[in-house]
Protein backbone atom coordinates (compact mmCIF):
# COMPACT_ATOMS: atom_id res chain seq x y z
CA UNK A 1 0.00 0.00 0.00
CA UNK A 2 1.56 3.79 -1.07
CA UNK A 3 1.71 5.85 1.89
CA UNK A 4 -0.48 8.15 0.08
CA UNK A 5 -3.22 5.13 1.35
CA UNK A 6 -3.48 3.54 4.55
CA UNK A 7 -5.63 1.52 6.16
CA UNK A 8 -6.89 2.96 9.75
CA UNK A 9 -9.80 2.12 12.09
CA UNK A 10 -12.88 5.37 12.54
CA UNK A 11 -14.73 4.35 15.80
CA UNK A 12 -13.55 0.74 15.57
CA UNK A 13 -14.27 0.34 12.02
CA UNK A 14 -12.04 -0.53 9.42
CA UNK A 15 -11.21 2.82 6.92
CA UNK A 16 -9.23 3.77 3.99
CA UNK A 17 -7.21 6.77 4.53
CA UNK A 18 -6.26 8.56 1.37
CA UNK A 19 -4.21 11.82 1.05
CA UNK A 20 -2.06 13.44 -1.53
CA UNK A 21 0.79 15.40 -1.99
CA UNK A 22 -1.28 18.41 -2.37
CA UNK A 23 -2.90 18.17 1.11
CA UNK A 24 -6.39 16.57 -0.27
CA UNK A 25 -7.56 13.84 2.23
CA UNK A 26 -10.13 11.42 2.71
CA UNK A 27 -11.57 8.71 4.46
CA UNK A 28 -13.26 5.51 3.30
CA UNK A 29 -15.14 2.87 5.21
CA UNK A 30 -15.27 -0.55 4.07
CA UNK A 31 -18.77 -1.11 5.67
CA UNK A 32 -20.75 0.50 2.74
CA UNK A 33 -17.81 1.84 0.55
CA UNK A 34 -18.78 4.90 1.90
CA UNK A 35 -16.93 8.15 1.80
CA UNK A 36 -16.79 9.43 5.08
CA UNK A 37 -14.85 12.59 5.07
CA UNK A 38 -13.15 14.82 2.51
CA UNK A 39 -11.14 17.66 2.70
CA UNK A 40 -9.85 19.41 -0.16
CA UNK A 41 -6.01 20.49 -0.40
CA UNK A 42 -5.65 23.72 1.86
CA UNK A 43 -9.47 23.95 2.99
CA UNK A 44 -11.91 21.98 5.31
CA UNK A 45 -13.58 19.30 5.47
CA UNK A 46 -16.65 19.30 3.45
CA UNK A 47 -18.82 16.30 4.00
CA UNK A 48 -21.16 15.97 6.98
CA UNK A 49 -21.05 13.19 9.13
CA UNK A 50 -23.56 12.80 12.13
CA UNK A 51 -21.66 13.23 15.48
CA UNK A 52 -24.23 10.79 16.09
CA UNK A 53 -23.70 7.94 13.13
CA UNK A 54 -23.58 4.39 14.36
CA UNK A 55 -20.39 2.71 13.76
CA UNK A 56 -21.72 -1.00 14.12
CA UNK A 57 -20.74 -2.54 11.24
CA UNK A 58 -24.37 -3.29 10.59
CA UNK A 59 -26.04 -0.17 10.46
CA UNK A 60 -25.65 2.39 7.52
CA UNK A 61 -23.29 5.26 8.59
CA UNK A 62 -25.12 8.66 8.61
CA UNK A 63 -23.11 10.79 6.35
CA UNK A 64 -20.76 11.27 4.17
CA UNK A 65 -21.70 9.64 0.91
CA UNK A 66 -23.90 5.86 1.29
CA UNK A 67 -24.02 4.17 -1.62
CA UNK A 68 -27.48 3.54 -2.78
CA UNK A 69 -28.00 0.17 -4.41
CA UNK A 70 -29.88 -2.13 -5.39
CA UNK A 71 -32.51 -0.17 -4.85
CA UNK A 72 -32.93 4.11 -4.17
CA UNK A 73 -35.24 4.78 -0.77
CA UNK A 74 -38.13 2.58 -0.75
CA UNK A 75 -38.41 2.01 -4.77
CA UNK A 76 -38.76 -1.66 -3.98
CA UNK A 77 -39.08 -4.74 -1.86
CA UNK A 78 -35.69 -3.90 0.20
CA UNK A 79 -35.04 -2.07 3.25
CA UNK A 80 -34.39 1.33 2.20
CA UNK A 81 -31.60 2.37 -0.10
CA UNK A 82 -31.09 -1.22 -0.72
CA UNK A 83 -28.16 -3.53 1.41
CA UNK A 84 -25.03 -1.95 -0.66
CA UNK A 85 -24.01 0.67 2.61
CA UNK A 86 -24.99 -2.17 5.42
CA UNK A 87 -22.46 -4.93 3.43
CA UNK A 88 -18.67 -4.82 4.01
CA UNK A 89 -16.52 -4.30 0.61
CA UNK A 90 -13.51 -5.23 -0.38
CA UNK A 91 -10.44 -3.22 -1.50
CA UNK A 92 -9.98 -4.74 -5.16
CA UNK A 93 -7.94 -1.66 -6.32
CA UNK A 94 -5.55 1.30 -6.05
CA UNK A 95 -2.88 3.73 -7.44
CA UNK A 96 -1.48 6.92 -6.94
CA UNK A 97 -0.01 9.35 -8.80
CA UNK A 98 1.19 12.45 -8.22
CA UNK A 99 -1.69 14.78 -7.68
CA UNK A 100 -4.14 12.09 -6.88
CA UNK A 101 -5.13 9.00 -5.21
CA UNK A 102 -7.77 6.24 -6.11
CA UNK A 103 -9.03 3.22 -4.88
CA UNK A 104 -11.82 1.01 -5.96
CA UNK A 105 -13.66 -1.31 -3.82
CA UNK A 106 -16.00 -4.10 -4.72
CA UNK A 107 -18.94 -6.17 -3.50
CA UNK A 108 -20.42 -9.21 -5.19
CA UNK A 109 -23.62 -11.22 -4.40
CA UNK A 110 -23.36 -14.02 -2.01
CA UNK A 111 -26.36 -16.22 -0.68
CA UNK A 112 -27.34 -13.30 1.84
CA UNK A 113 -27.68 -11.03 -0.91
CA UNK A 114 -28.97 -13.19 -3.18
CA UNK A 115 -31.61 -14.01 -0.33
CA UNK A 116 -33.14 -10.61 -0.57
CA UNK A 117 -32.65 -10.00 -4.82
CA UNK A 118 -32.21 -12.83 -6.60
CA UNK A 119 -29.58 -11.58 -8.97
CA UNK A 120 -25.36 -12.41 -9.61
CA UNK A 121 -23.88 -8.63 -9.83
CA UNK A 122 -20.68 -7.36 -9.01
CA UNK A 123 -20.23 -3.48 -7.96
CA UNK A 124 -17.32 -1.50 -7.90
CA UNK A 125 -17.04 1.58 -6.05
CA UNK A 126 -14.16 4.18 -6.87
CA UNK A 127 -13.06 7.16 -4.74
CA UNK A 128 -10.32 9.71 -6.11
CA UNK A 129 -9.36 13.01 -4.48
CA UNK A 130 -6.20 15.38 -5.33
CA UNK A 131 -6.39 19.03 -5.66
CA UNK A 132 -10.08 20.62 -4.98
CA UNK A 133 -11.48 17.34 -6.56
CA UNK A 134 -13.68 14.43 -5.08
CA UNK A 135 -14.05 11.82 -7.85
CA UNK A 136 -16.86 9.03 -7.02
CA UNK A 137 -17.68 6.39 -9.81
CA UNK A 138 -20.29 3.64 -9.08
CA UNK A 139 -20.21 0.25 -11.73
CA UNK A 140 -22.48 -2.62 -11.55
CA UNK A 141 -22.01 -5.41 -14.04
CA UNK A 142 -24.78 -8.60 -14.13
CA UNK A 143 -22.53 -11.29 -13.53
CA UNK A 144 -25.61 -13.69 -13.80
CA UNK A 145 -27.89 -14.99 -16.78
CA UNK A 146 -30.69 -13.40 -16.24
CA UNK A 147 -31.42 -9.54 -16.75
CA UNK A 148 -31.78 -7.59 -13.85
CA UNK A 149 -32.44 -4.05 -13.23
CA UNK A 150 -31.75 -1.45 -9.94
CA UNK A 151 -32.38 1.75 -8.77
CA UNK A 152 -29.29 3.57 -7.37
CA UNK A 153 -27.70 6.77 -5.99
CA UNK A 154 -24.47 8.76 -4.68
CA UNK A 155 -26.50 10.12 -1.41
CA UNK A 156 -23.72 12.67 -0.38
CA UNK A 157 -24.18 14.57 2.49
CA UNK A 158 -22.59 18.15 1.87
CA UNK A 159 -21.04 19.99 5.19
CA UNK A 160 -22.77 23.81 4.89
CA UNK A 161 -22.09 26.36 7.20
CA UNK A 162 -25.88 27.16 7.72
CA UNK A 163 -29.18 25.09 5.38
CA UNK A 164 -30.82 28.59 5.05
CA UNK A 165 -28.51 30.61 3.76
CA UNK A 166 -27.41 28.44 0.67
CA UNK A 167 -28.68 28.17 -2.59
CA UNK A 168 -28.76 25.42 -5.39
CA UNK A 169 -28.35 27.28 -8.77
CA UNK A 170 -29.17 24.88 -12.00
CA UNK A 171 -32.26 22.98 -10.88
CA UNK A 172 -34.87 25.80 -12.78
CA UNK A 173 -37.47 24.22 -15.27
CA UNK A 174 -36.88 20.80 -14.49
CA UNK A 175 -39.50 17.91 -13.45
CA UNK A 176 -39.50 16.95 -9.87
CA UNK A 177 -41.11 14.28 -7.81
CA UNK A 178 -41.59 16.07 -4.19
CA UNK A 179 -41.36 13.26 -2.16
CA UNK A 180 -42.03 15.60 0.94
CA UNK A 181 -45.54 16.37 -0.46
CA UNK A 182 -47.11 13.31 -1.63
CA UNK A 183 -44.96 12.24 -4.70
CA UNK A 184 -46.27 15.23 -6.75
CA UNK A 185 -45.18 15.86 -10.02
CA UNK A 186 -44.02 19.50 -10.02
CA UNK A 187 -41.76 22.02 -11.85
CA UNK A 188 -39.01 24.26 -10.73
CA UNK A 189 -39.63 27.67 -11.61
CA UNK A 190 -37.15 29.21 -9.16
CA UNK A 191 -33.42 30.41 -10.01
CA UNK A 192 -31.86 29.53 -7.05
CA UNK A 193 -33.68 26.87 -4.72
CA UNK A 194 -33.10 27.83 -0.88
CA UNK A 195 -34.20 25.47 1.83
CA UNK A 196 -36.75 26.98 5.10
CA UNK A 197 -38.37 23.48 5.35
CA UNK A 198 -38.27 20.09 4.40
CA UNK A 199 -37.42 19.47 1.02
CA UNK A 200 -36.99 15.71 -0.55
CA UNK A 201 -37.15 16.20 -4.14
CA UNK A 202 -36.03 13.83 -7.30
CA UNK A 203 -35.02 16.52 -10.53
CA UNK A 204 -35.39 14.41 -13.36
CA UNK A 205 -32.89 14.78 -15.93
CA UNK A 206 -30.69 17.11 -14.05
CA UNK A 207 -28.12 18.83 -15.99
CA UNK A 208 -24.84 17.60 -15.56
CA UNK A 209 -23.68 20.23 -12.99
CA UNK A 210 -25.00 22.36 -10.64
CA UNK A 211 -23.85 24.28 -8.00
CA UNK A 212 -23.96 25.00 -4.34
CA UNK A 213 -23.80 28.65 -3.43
CA UNK A 214 -22.68 29.83 0.01
CA UNK A 215 -21.49 33.06 1.40
CA UNK A 216 -17.69 32.43 1.35
CA UNK A 217 -17.59 29.48 -0.74
CA UNK A 218 -19.31 27.33 -3.48
CA UNK A 219 -19.36 23.47 -4.42
CA UNK A 220 -19.83 22.49 -8.20
CA UNK A 221 -21.62 18.90 -8.36
CA UNK A 222 -21.27 17.29 -11.58
CA UNK A 223 -22.66 13.69 -12.32
CA UNK A 224 -22.45 11.23 -15.30
CA UNK A 225 -24.79 9.00 -16.07
CA UNK A 226 -26.96 9.60 -13.25
CA UNK A 227 -29.74 11.11 -14.83
CA UNK A 228 -31.64 12.53 -11.59
CA UNK A 229 -30.80 14.45 -8.40
CA UNK A 230 -32.15 14.37 -5.35
CA UNK A 231 -32.17 17.22 -2.88
CA UNK A 232 -33.10 16.52 0.78
CA UNK A 233 -32.72 18.25 4.20
CA UNK A 234 -35.16 16.57 6.83
CA UNK A 235 -35.49 20.37 8.49
CA UNK A 236 -36.70 19.97 12.21
CA UNK A 237 -39.09 17.52 13.09
CA UNK A 238 -37.67 14.81 10.36
CA UNK A 239 -34.13 15.42 12.17
CA UNK A 240 -35.52 15.07 15.61
CA UNK A 241 -37.05 11.54 14.60
CA UNK A 242 -33.32 10.57 13.43
CA UNK A 243 -31.88 9.36 15.99
CA UNK A 244 -28.06 8.86 14.47
CA UNK A 245 -28.62 12.87 14.21
CA UNK A 246 -28.15 15.75 16.57
CA UNK A 247 -31.30 17.95 16.93
CA UNK A 248 -29.96 20.78 15.19
CA UNK A 249 -27.45 18.75 12.92
CA UNK A 250 -30.25 19.56 9.60
CA UNK A 251 -28.90 22.86 9.94
CA UNK A 252 -25.10 21.68 8.95
CA UNK A 253 -25.92 19.43 6.36
CA UNK A 254 -27.86 19.03 2.42
CA UNK A 255 -27.79 16.17 0.75
CA UNK A 256 -27.29 16.66 -3.00
CA UNK A 257 -27.57 12.72 -4.40
CA UNK A 258 -26.50 11.59 -8.12
CA UNK A 259 -29.21 9.50 -8.81
CA UNK A 260 -30.85 6.67 -11.33
CA UNK A 261 -34.29 6.75 -9.94
CA UNK A 262 -37.12 7.27 -12.50
CA UNK A 263 -36.00 4.86 -14.99
CA UNK A 264 -34.39 1.78 -13.15
CA UNK A 265 -31.21 0.66 -15.11
CA UNK A 266 -31.42 -2.76 -17.08
CA UNK A 267 -28.79 -4.70 -17.47
CA UNK A 268 -28.24 -7.95 -19.47
CA UNK A 269 -26.24 -10.31 -18.69
CA UNK A 270 -22.54 -9.63 -18.65
CA UNK A 271 -23.26 -5.88 -18.98
CA UNK A 272 -22.29 -3.11 -16.95
CA UNK A 273 -23.34 0.21 -16.42
CA UNK A 274 -21.55 3.22 -14.05
CA UNK A 275 -22.41 6.74 -12.96
CA UNK A 276 -19.96 9.59 -11.54
CA UNK A 277 -20.06 12.17 -9.52
CA UNK A 278 -17.78 15.13 -8.90
CA UNK A 279 -17.33 17.43 -6.36
CA UNK A 280 -15.22 20.53 -6.97
CA UNK A 281 -15.03 22.63 -4.14
CA UNK A 282 -14.20 26.35 -4.52
O1 LIG B 1 -32.52 11.57 0.41
C1 LIG B 1 -33.63 10.92 -0.03
C2 LIG B 1 -34.17 9.99 1.05
O2 LIG B 1 -34.84 8.91 0.43
C3 LIG B 1 -35.08 10.75 2.01
O3 LIG B 1 -36.46 10.48 1.74
C4 LIG B 1 -34.65 10.25 3.40
O4 LIG B 1 -35.33 9.06 3.75
C5 LIG B 1 -33.15 10.05 3.16
O5 LIG B 1 -33.09 9.43 1.87
C6 LIG B 1 -32.42 9.31 4.25
O6 LIG B 1 -32.73 7.95 4.22
P1 LIG B 1 -32.05 6.99 5.34
O7 LIG B 1 -32.60 5.61 5.06
O8 LIG B 1 -30.56 7.07 5.15
O9 LIG B 1 -32.46 7.57 6.67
Amino acid sequence: MTDQIETAELHGQPVLKLQTPDGAVALVSLHGAQVLSWTPAGGEDRLYLSPKAVFDGQTAIRGGVPVCFPQFAGNGPLKAHGFARNRLWTLANQRAGKDYVVVTLRLEDNADTRALWPHAFAAEMSVSIGGGRLDMELEVTNTGKAPLSFTAALHTYLKVREVESLRIEGLRGLDYTDTADGGTLKKETGVGVMVDDEIDRIYHQAPATILVREDDRAMGIHAENFPDVVVWNPWVDKCARLADMPADGFRRMLCVEAAAVREPIELSPGADWWGRQSLVAM
